[in-house]
């Protein structure tokens, strides 16, 4: 599938409207032009994120399987400098940036220590531990509802920071609340958003307690931000046309990705760290740092955190209602209706 939507002339709008029988309904309303405004607008992005079928531009045939083991190279790309956020750009006066942003730079993270006050925490610890903390509650888009999550997560102290990293305000789209590791092994959070994001991205790590080594902390690789990245397109070539129409193509992909990430870090022979933040610390990771949620030594032993991602708000504003706090820090509500 390709990064950019096709073209007018390419677009097969017959297919499409057979793949996707909402958009007559959503064309008659006056909502779009036609199906190609449609695409354009939302059917690409959604494409994408494998939230509809992939329409095949006219003419189109389906890329043949490659077969042989690829390395990490052949599964990446860096992405052009005119296209990422300011400090990652090559060539920048490094003498006009703030220690935090030269360090963002340097090593694609930063930790805040005490950045929390601790009665926001509080507050939102006190509706968690009405669940079973190891819960997912509040659930991934909660922060929508919950004013407590978007105290949180959307802190001035912590949106400032974000904001001087990327160069624009961070929208909140996505939390993760269960205090236990997500175990999830090495990767690169950018690898499955839609192309154009290109590290207007990142999440952070929010320390709710002292977090103790057997629990499965985060661990990251400081400066593996500025590696190649995961693309998705490239990543695809190396599965079945069923399998790369499968909504659940990232997990199945992992017998092709996790091979070449692991070789891939293996060799760069670049040592990682781990957070072991106390209550109220923060870690910010740029969306392209190579992480880690590791496996907890005490099998169940509890992580207290919650971990928030972000899109720079410029980026998602065509798919996505913006709302704001009061102070007027923004997040994402649902997709637009259609
Ligand atoms: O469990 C963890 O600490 C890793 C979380 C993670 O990879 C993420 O939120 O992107
Ligand atoms: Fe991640």
């Amino acid at each position: 599938m390709s990064s950019q939507p096709v073209s007018r002339e390419k677009f097969d709008e017959a297919t499409y409207i057979l793949n996707n029988p909402d958009i007559p309904a959503a064309v008659a309303s006056g909502a779009f032009t036609d199906a190609y405004d449609h695409y354009v607008k939302h059917g690409f992005e959604e494409e994408c994120l494998a939230k509809r079928p992939f329409t095949p531009p006219l003419g189109w045939e389906p890329e043949p399987q490659l077969t042989h083991t690829p390395d990490f190279e052949e599964l990446s790309e860096r992405f052009p400098d005119d296209e990422v956020p300011f400090l990652d750009k090559s060539e920048i006066d490094e003498s006009q940036l703030t220690p935090e942003q030269k360090f963002w730079r340097d090593n694609g993270y930063l930790i805040v220590e005490n950045a929390i006050p601790e009665d926001v925490m509080d507050r939102y610890i006190a509706l968690k531990q009405q669940h079973p903390v190891e819960h997912v509650f509040p659930g991934t888009t909660d922060y929508m509802r919950i004013k407590e999550v978007r105290d949180l997560c959307l802190h001035e102290n912590l949106s400032k920071a974000m904001e001087s990293l990327i160069g624009s305000r961070m929208a909140l789209h996505f939390v993760l609340s269960p205090w236990l590791s997500t175990e999830r092994n090495w990767h690169q959070d950018d690898y499955l958003n839609p192309p154009f994001i290109k590290s207007w991205y990142l999440a952070v790590w929010i320390a709710l307690g002292d977090i103790e080594p057997d629990c499965g902390p985060f661990e990251y690789i400081p400066g593996s931000h500025k590696w190649p990245v995961l693309r998705n397109e490239k990543v695809k070539r190396f599965l079945s046309e069923e399998e790369r129409q499968n909504p659940g193509w990232p997990k199945i992909a992992e017998r092709v990705t996790d091979p070449a990430v692991f070789k891939y870090i293996e060799q760069q022979d670049q040592p990682s760290e781990t957070f072991l933040g106390k209550k109220g610390d923060l870690l910010i990771w740029h969306g392209s740092l190579m992480h880690r949620g590791t496996v907890a030594q005490t099998p169940g032993k509890l992580r207290p955190t919650i971990i928030a991602h972000y899109t720079a708000e410029a980026k998602k504003d065509i798919i996505y209602e913006t709302a704001y706090t009061e102070g007027g820090w923004p997040y994402f509500l649902h997709k637009k209706e259609l």
